[in-house]
């Protein structure tokens, strides 16, 4: 049996940064991730480092060491029946704007980090359990890529596995409360080897919503609205196309070799609270956001550093105030981001194809999105991630946060 301070399970992005910033505050931790590491590295899923996170790094003095790709401009394009709308997301504010950091890169690198600082990085750790989460030292169990049953105490356990992982299935029922929504939409999303677009790019269109995103320098990701229970395989790759081409408005959008294709439902998930005893979850453990609006990883990226700053006042000042408050400071952001992709989401879909009132409801939004600086305004300080709920932590202490959630 072996012993550490933080057993994080998971190296995604939510693991993988709450084990740097520990490691960079001389915090013990052991990392157990049931995949390879190549496959791990491979995931490709967001884009975009928002600029709170981009400076929630910079705060930590990892910036340079932990996100690749280059910064984003912030300039958004919307286009509504082929016609262009730019949008930007600057705020005005002084600091480091947001990054196109593909997900790959941020946990390939924050992955490096780790390990050349001397991380106890386990991959291929099989059969996660947890037991006595509500004693002093918990006790996760795991078997060793040969067989070997293994046991790590500790005194805290991050459970950074995602929607599926076993951290959360740990806590007995009827301690969390699941707020689950399902959209009723589907996305098809095509990732291929081609040109970016010059800014992110959103549509509306009669025949359905579709995106195109950056992906490095000569790759793209790819969204077409279909029905929630459509297949892949009825996407052909000219399919896949002419109809990129109908709903982007641009005939001539360059193709290229499709490397990976799925369906998946728009969905959202709350549970409430991110906590139990000494377990503490993570990013997509605790929370689905629907991918409208790109927060997702953004938002695992600001519960590991809420977590990554209360276990280090606890080990260092003996001070329990920010841990006490994690769940609740969490889910407040949390929420406000919900809204914000499921405002987008609603918006872009209605103002396509919805019936008569609610499309001309969605593009009377758009509208007063394009032309008033008050909802541009509101509208970047929700991109940036720089509203309120997403100021730094000494700003965001418990004396704000009167009525929202519980400890
Ligand atoms: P992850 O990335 O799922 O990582 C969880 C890790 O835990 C491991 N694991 C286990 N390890 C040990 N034992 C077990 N029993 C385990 N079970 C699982 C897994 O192997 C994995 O390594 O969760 P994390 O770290 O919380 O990160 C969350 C993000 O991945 C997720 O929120 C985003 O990808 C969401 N998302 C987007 N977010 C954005 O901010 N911007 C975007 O543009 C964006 N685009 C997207 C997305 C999600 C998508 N999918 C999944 C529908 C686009 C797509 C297509």
């Amino acid at each position: 049996m072996t012993s550490t301070t933080v057993v994080v399970i998971g190296a995604g992005p939510a693991g993988m940064t709450v084990a740097t910033l520990l490691q960079h505050s001389g915090i013990d931790c052991v990392v157990l991730e049931r995949s390879s590491r190549d496959h791990v590295a491979q995931r490709q899923r967001a884009g975009i480092v928002e600029t709170r996170a981009v400076r929630m790094f910079e705060s930590w003095g990892l910036t340079d060491r932990v996100l690749g790709g280059v910064p984003y401009d912030g300039i958004l394009e919307f286009r509504v029946d082929g016609h262009s709308h730019l949008v930007s997301d600057s705020d005005g504010s002084q600091g480091p704007a947001a990054r196109l950091c593909p997900q790959q890169v941020l946990v390939q690198k924050l992955t490096a980090t780790f390990l050349e600082g001397g991380g106890d990085l386990r991959f291929e750790a099989a059969d996660v359990s947890l037991h006595d989460l509500t004693g002093e030292r918990p006790t996760v169990r795991y078997r060793a890529p040969d067989g070997t049953p293994r046991a790590i105490t500790c005194a805290f356990v991050a459970g950074c596995d995602g929607d599926r992982g076993v951290s959360r299935t740990a806590v007995p029922d009827g301690v969390l409360t699941a707020h689950a929504f399902d959209h009723g939409i589907g996305w098809l999303t095509v990732l291929a080897d081609a040109p970016p677009p010059a800014h992110p790019l959103l549509a509306v269109s009669r025949q359905g919503f579709a995106a195109h995103f950056p992906r490095g320098p000569h790759s793209s990701r790819y969204y077409l609205q279909c029905p929630p229970d459509d297949h892949p395989d009825a996407w052909s790759e000219t399919r896949v196309w002419d109809a990129l081409r109908t709903r982007l408005g641009d005939p001539a959008l360059a193709s290229g070799p499709i490397t990976d294709r799925e369906i998946f439902r728009l969905r959202s998930l709350v549970h409430d609270p991110m906590q139990y005893g000494r377990l503490f979850l993570v990013g997509d453990a605790a929370h689905i956001v629907s991918p409208m609006g790109g927060k997702g990883m953004n938002l695992a990226l600001y519960d590991a550093d809420l977590l990554a700053r209360a276990v280090r006042d606890v080990v260092r000042g003996d001070d329990d105030t920010a841990l006490r408050t994690y769940s609740s400071r969490c889910l407040r952001r949390v929420w406000n981001d919900q809204e914000f992709s499921h405002w987008l989401t609603r918006t872009l879909h209605d103002a396509g194809d919805a019936e008569p009132f609610l499309r001309n409801l969605a593009r009377a939004r758009l509208d007063r999105l394009f032309n008033s600086p008050a909802s541009a305004g509101a509208f970047a300080e929700l991109m940036t991630g720089l509203d309120p709920t997403g100021r730094t932590v000494t700003e965001n202490l418990p004396g704000n946060l009167s009525g929202v959630g519980g400890d």
